[in-house]
């Protein structure tokens, strides 16, 4: 079986996309793309250690939704597939890298690796192993902003966090906890679903009652949109909506991005459970490759120019592996460090 849901119809026709706003998207997906790819490489030559997951085949949803945002003011919390949201929100790929090597120049000061990479200065509120720890966190992230702007009437108070969990993360009892506080409080927060079909081994449609995750909004009297999540243009027109609503005081949305992993859910797993047939009608839906043939179709670019980027990412990444290959490990003499706040 492929999939029995039909991805939601986007007409482009509406896109008002500046050549310079059209690059920047591209160059944000192939960051993602090609850093993963080079995680992979690094993992299976025993550079990297534990659990790994990459996000290749839903950059769309990360670049869509936090280039949306503004940068290093509004929040963002992630989940354990975390690198790309990090380099969405500007953390420089150097110290992603770093972290991923258990570096002391990694922005988890290398005490996180792959599932905790948390930034302040780029208002990375983390990434969580723990299904769903993430969406309490963006809430309490939310409610701060909306205290601090009414009850302390600090009118600079007006970030909106946009909050990453996936369909598996939908079932749990955090998610509908979160949403009914986020809407009776109207608090300035954007829950985006990846629904990308799997939570390891178990089917989206065999593991709740209802598949379409966005409808579940309705009875908390939220807005819920689905949108093409292999679109990035759909993605960022759902999302600048959803920071409008939530920036003028009109509350919560929740976003389900129809989307798919091109990868196993880690890099321990085989990935055998997923048919063929079905990781094919995905991977024909690349959303980098789409964004590089709407670009092209609308002379927002050519080919020598998207391969321009390219090269440049790529030397960003081979650089990254560089820094954190010669980085220093923590000083064991500072394993208590960071556990608590220092003055
Ligand atoms: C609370 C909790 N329960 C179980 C697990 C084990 N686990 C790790 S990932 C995962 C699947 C989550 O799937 P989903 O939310 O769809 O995210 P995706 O991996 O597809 O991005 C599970 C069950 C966990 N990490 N935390
Ligand atoms: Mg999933």
């Amino acid at each position: 079986m492929v999939s029995e849901r039909t991805l939601p119809e986007f007409n482009t026709v509406s896109i008002q996309l500046t050549k310079a706003e059209g690059l920047m998207l591209y160059e944000d997906m192939t960051l993602g793309r090609l850093f993963e790819d080079k995680c992979a490489e690094m993992y299976y030559r025993g550079r990297m250690f534990g659990f790994v997951h990459l996000y290749n085949g839903q950059e769309a949803v990360s670049t869509g939704i936090i280039k949306a945002l503004r940068p290093g003011e509004d929040y963002v919390s992630s989940t354990y597939r975390d690198h790309v949201h990090a380099l969405s929100c500007g953390v420089p790929p150097r110290e992603v890298m770093a972290e991923l090597f258990g570096k002391e120049t990694g922005c988890s000061k290398g005490r996180g690796g792959s599932m905790h990479l948390f930034s302040e200065k780029h208002r990375l509120l983390g990434g969580y192993a723990f299904v769903a720890e993430g969406i309490p966190v963006a809430t309490g992230a939310a409610f701060q902003s909306k205290y601090r702007r009414e009850m302390m009437g600090d009118d600079s108070a007006d970030q909106v966090t946009a909050c990453f969990f996936g369909d598996g993360a939908s079932n749990n009892g955090q998610f509908f906890e979160c949403l009914n506080m986020a809407s009776l409080w109207k608090l300035p927060i954007i829950y985006v679903v990846e629904n990308n079909k799997w939570a390891i081994g178990m089917a989206h449609d065999r593991a709740t009652s209802e598949p379409e995750i966005y409808k579940k909004a309705s009875v908390f009297d939220m807005v819920g949109v689905e949108v093409d999540g292999m679109d990035v243009l759909a993605v960022r027109k759902v999302a600048q909506e959803a920071v409008d609503r939530a920036r003028a005081g009109e509350g919560p949305t929740l976003i389900e991005a129809l989307t798919y992993r091109f990868r196993g859910h880690s890099l321990a797993d085989p990935d055998e459970l997923r048919s063929p047939d079905e990781k094919q009608f995905w991977g024909n839906k690349d959303p980098i490759q789409r964004l590089e043939a709407y670009l092209i179709e609308h002379n927002l670019a050519n080919q020598s120019e998207l391969d321009e980027i390219k090269q440049k990412v790529q030397a960003s990444v081979d650089d990254a592996v560089k820094f954190a290959e010669e980085s220093p490990e923590p000083d064991p003499k500072e394993l208590y460090r960071y556990i608590f706040a220092e003055d």
